[in-house]
């Protein structure tokens, strides 16, 4: 290639990646979903979404499919459901009532619950009847923090039944975060709980509810689920469940909403800024979690045991632990604590105990497996296991690999799901019977879904090329608007591209077509003249067998406008010896071509992450080009950048 050809590139495409792996063949002879489904969705994309909505129980059929005024959507116009019935009472009504729900593992050893759909119906009735008395009515908002805990699915299904709106809020988060999501949603009950149970130890929730609502008008109750037992201070808003919920009837005629009921708001984990309140509706995000959940994890009700392991209070929660399962009938693992209490195999063992068949887990979790080493998942029968599912950030071909080969026994499929809080449910991701699955591809749009990859003109990028994501026609599960701010919502993904969504991430075709998630495009490099993703640097570090994890960013450079820096986490028993960091700038040098060589490589304990477990390049940044941290509220842990700091001038190595 020409420099000046280079020079005008979107984003470099610089990895190279052969292996392939076919869908089982007894898997692809019985998959719910077959390559039948691309041609479907192509001849007749609205067709497709009408069959795919027809999977759920209507009180009253839409009468039109799409209305479309960009950037406003409007799906299944005049249709009416209850999201509520449709997870929980129509499994009931047609005789599996005595089906698991749920198989509930408290994070103490020995504390589990098991919830079947007709105990699941009793106790979302009892719930949504105790919002009533509390005043709570259809549109009404219901900020809820909680734990892991049975009652934090009910505490969303009875919003549903009901019509509120549920404002989930992780529990890692601050009483002001809090507070700034009750504000941002005028919430007019928070549901919460003592505290729960994390690392080994009772962790407490009510006293930063206390807190953050001390100053918020618009919430008249708090009702306070009992968990661990912790004492709390009673405020004169606070209701117990145990008081409030139990005594309720444990009937509640389910009323049918309109298509385009808020379903709810789910604050995005934006690094800074206000939070932007994320707003999903009724039918059209039922139809695409529900669908999605059959066709990506090939779900079969009947004998699939499926674990989510993200945590409620995200996205990945909310579509695939509740709605999307719950819709299509299956039976699901939740549980509550950290993988590693009280020892590194929780997760093996959870999944020995219930014979999971299915598990879906994000790449940060599978890094820190790799890192505590193969022996631990080797003392564990994992042999039920059929699907691997990763979702919330690239997921690097070695942890791909590794994943494929330790945990799914080199037989099972592994399904690599790009989507956001935005677009409410999968969007690109392989098909477990249909796809041969390339280590670290994301591969196609699902169907019904147009995707594409476009450069800064807007311009479809050929196979080869890199550049920017994006989306081309509406979705059912797509985001209505931003809570209360139309004209954000416009602005933050409308405006960069001319009647296309963009979702804020990189991504190239390769020589097939098919697509490779790059980062968020924030945090592309430019490298002498070069687009870099931070995506491929780092991939290229962690396949060097020395390597758990890394992370990449540009610094300001005086002679390539930016150079690369690398945070590197070295496997367990490796020894940094002075010459690893030359060891890995010829690795990445080799691997991806002299451009890509990081000028310095800094070996770390820890990397920041934001508490649903994505890199904070940004904080790296400040480190690399020497400037003070700054806003470090999302991160899961803040001491992580005093590690850091501590280790710079010694790990430094610069040609
Ligand atoms: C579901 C979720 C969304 C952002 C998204 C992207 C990153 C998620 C990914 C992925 C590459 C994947 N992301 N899945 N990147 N491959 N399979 O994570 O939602 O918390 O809103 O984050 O996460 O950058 O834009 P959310």
């Amino acid at each position: 290639m020409a420099p000046e050809r280079e020079n005008q590139e979107t984003l470099s495409n610089l990895l190279r990646e052969d292996r392939r792996f076919e869908p089982p063949v007894d898997l692809a002879a019985a998959a719910n979903v077959t390559a039948e489904a691309y041609e479907e969705a192509n001849r007749d994309r609205l067709a497709f979404w009408e069959r795919a909505a027809e999977r759920l129980t209507w009180a009253k059929r839409w009468d039109t499919t799409l209305d479309w005024q960009p950037p406003f959507a409007k799906w299944f116009v005049n249709g009416k459901l209850n999201v509520a019935y449709n997870c929980v009472d129509r499994h009931v009504e047609a005789g599996n009532g005595d089906k698991v729900a749920y198989y509930w593992e408290g994070e103490p050893e020995g504390d589990s619950r098991t919830i079947t759909y007709a105990d699941l119906q009793k106790e979302v009735s009892r719930a949504a009847n105790a919002l009533t008395e509390l005043g709570v009515g259809k549109g009404d908002r219901v900020a809820i923090y909680m734990p892991m805990i049975p009652e934090l699915p009910v505490s969303l299904l009875a919003c549903a039944r009901i019509g509120a709106i549920h404002s989930v809020v992780f529990g890692g988060f601050s009483a002001t975060a809090l507070k700034s999501r009750i504000d941002d949603a005028d919430a007019k009950l928070v549901i919460t709980a003592d505290g729960g149970f994390r690392r080994g130890a009772p962790s407490a929730l009510k006293p930063t509810v206390d807190e953050a609502v001390k100053d918020c008008p618009s919430v008249e109750h708090v009702l306070v689920v009992r968990r661990t037992g912790q004492e709390v201070d009673q405020t004169d808003k606070d209701v117990w469940w145990h008081d409030v919920v139990d005594r309720q009837s444990e009937e509640h005629i389910p009323e049918a909403h309109d298509a385009e009921a808020p379903l709810y708001i789910l604050y995005t984990s934006g690094t800074t800024g206000k939070p932007k309140g994320i707003l999903h509706t009724t039918g059209g995000y039922l139809t695409q979690s529900a669908w999605t959940h059959h066709a990506v994890f090939d779900l079969k009700p009947e004998t699939d045991i499926y674990w989510c392991t993200a945590d409620i209070g995200w996205v990945t929660g909310h579509s695939y632990i509740v709605y999307g399962p719950l819709a299509n009938g299956a039976t699901s693992i939740i549980y509550e604590g950290t993988p590693d209490t009280p020892h590194r195999g929780r997760f093996w063992e959870i999944i020995q105990k219930y014979r999971v068949t299915i598990l879906y887990t994000a790449p940060t979790a599978i890094r820190t497996f790799m890192k505590w080493g193969d022996d631990i998942p080797a003392k564990f029968d994992l042999s039920s296991l059929r699907v691997l599912g990763s979702v919330g950030e690239p997921i690097n071909p070695e942890a791909y690999v590794w994943y494929r080969e330790h945990i799914g026994g080199s037989r099972t499929p592994v399904v690599d799901t790009w989507w956001q809080t935005e677009t409410g449910a999968i969007m690109i991701s392989p098909l477990p019977g249909v796809t041969a699955g390339k280590p670290g591809a994301a591969m196609k749009p699902l169907p019904g879904i147009v995707a594409d990859v476009v450069d800064d003109q807007a311009q479809s990028v050929p196979n080869g090329g890199g550049g920017f994501l994006v989306v081309r026609e509406p979705w059912p599960s797509m985001l209505r608007t931003i809570w209360g701010d139309d004209q954000r919502y416009i602005d933050t993904y409308w405006s960069r591209f001319k009647g296309f969504y963009f979702p804020g991430d990189g991504a190239k075709k390769d020589e097939d077509g098919d697509l490779w998630l790059l980062g968020r495009v924030d945090d592309v490099m430019l490298v002498s003249g070069h687009n870099i993703s931070t995506t491929e640097v780092e991939s290229a570090l962690v396949s060097h067998p020395k390597v758990a994890e890394a992370a990449v960013v540009g610094a300001t450079d005086p002679l390539t406008t930016q150079a690369i820096v690398s945070f590197v986490i070295l496997r367990g028993a490796v020894d940094e010896g002075e010459d690893i960091a030359k060891e890995l700038r010829d690795h990445v040098a080799k691997t991806l071509g002299p451009i890509a060589k990081p000028r310095q490589i800094l070996i770390v304990p820890e990397l920041p992450k934001t508490r649903s477990g994505k890199i904070m390049r940004r904080l790296l940044r400040d480190v690399a080009e020497n400037r003070s941290i700054g806003d470090v509220t999302t991160l899961a842990d803040s001491a992580v950048m005093n590690l850091i700091a501590a280790k710079l001038p010694s790990a430094a190595s610069e040609d």
